[in-house]
């Protein structure tokens, strides 16, 4: 009898189409009513389950007998019950790397963006309001030569700072739970307190998971010590932030502007910050290329695959219990 897969969000059509054929499988679909009811009723005879950026835990979750893997498509794993998973020795993998560098892109697009004020500057334009030579009122904040601050040197953070030390020139300042000596000599990047990197920053890119000391790192205190001039990016998790105190930060131009990719509630479908002409807003497209999902999908079929055949699958977040 074949296995059962529950497959909980979109995933690429060709790993659909290989699972099918390997497995019984199972898709909740939004369609069809309470997500979470859905979950439960099909997770209580599955073998593994596939899919992203829906919490699983130890409510929808309950009714598993036979759960070897959740196979996440994503390198974040913060809306998985992982003290749960690990009492019932459930694995939860990721798929890291592959989507490094595709995230960092996003996140020197929203640095542009928001510094070069894209959108409002290419709406402007569109109006036909462009009717002789700029002036200040379309000025915007040099990017070259600037000071980066990383929030998060991880894979994706360094990334980043590749980006703005190799490519725009600028002196890249750091703040990490720890520091990383070799990392940051290559990138001749600087380690200093949060403050420090927010005071001294022109630009300020939170780049960190989404964990206990990373939950509400960001708020009016932090967004305070920022310079008028400076530009704010988030593309890490929407609760790193305080969503109303930078509202109040852009409205109040206590900085210049921001670049968003997440929020606290997801989808974003009404915000303040729509009103605002000094915030860009993107829908969490950080990874979201079609190589780079359909390379992360692979990755996660093959971890699900592993499992299932006895295997450990290569990118383990909780391979402690094993
Ligand atoms: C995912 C992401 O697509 O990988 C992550 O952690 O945030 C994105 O790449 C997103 O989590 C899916 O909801």
């Amino acid at each position: 009898m074949k296995q059962k897969v529950v497959v909980f969000s979109q995933i690429h059509p060709e790993i659909q189409n290989k699972l099918e054929q390997q497995y019984n499988v199972v898709y909740i679909q939004p369609k069809l009513g309470d997500i979470n009811q859905q979950i439960f009723q099909h997770v209580q005879d599955a073998d593994a389950m596939i899919g992203a950026g829906r919490l699983l835990n130890r409510d929808n979750l309950a009714s598993a007998t036979k759960l070897k893997i959740i196979s996440s498509v994503s390198v974040g794993y913060d809306n998985y019950d992982l003290e749960y998973l690990n009492e019932k020795k459930i694995y939860l993998s990721n798929t890291p790397h592959v989507l490094t560098e595709t995230t960092a892109d996003l996140a020197f697009a929203l640095l542009m963006a928001a510094a070069r004020k894209v959108p409002v500057l290419d709406q402007w334009t569109k109006q036909g309001r462009w009717q002789r030579t700029v002036g200040e009122a379309q000025f915007s904040m040099d990017i070259f030569g600037k000071t980066l601050g990383i929030i998060g040197l991880g894979h994706i953070g360094a990334a980043i700072a590749r980006r703005g030390f190799y490519g725009f020139n600028m002196n890249v300042l750091y703040h990490n739970r720890r520091e990383k000596l070799e990392l940051a000599q290559s990138l001749n990047a600087e380690y200093c307190s949060l403050n420090e990197l927010l005071q001294r920053s022109d630009f300020v890119v939170v780049a960190v998971d989404l964990n206990a000391d990373s939950n509400a790192l960001i708020g009016a205190e932090q967004l305070a010590q920022m310079q008028s001039h400076a530009v704010f990016v988030n593309i890490s998790r929407g609760s790193v932030v305080d969503e109303q105190a930078l509202i109040q930060a852009l409205k109040n131009r206590q900085i210049f502007a921001a670049g968003l990719d997440v929020y606290q509630q997801e989808p974003l479908q009404q915000s303040e910050l729509f009103t605002l002409d000094n915030v860009v807003t993107l829908p969490h497209v950080g990874s979201a290329t079609a190589q780079t999902r359909k390379r992360m999908a692979e990755l996660a079929y093959q971890n699900l695959v592993d499992v299932l055949e006895g295997r450990v699958p290569r990118y383990v977040v909780n391979p402690q219990f094993q």
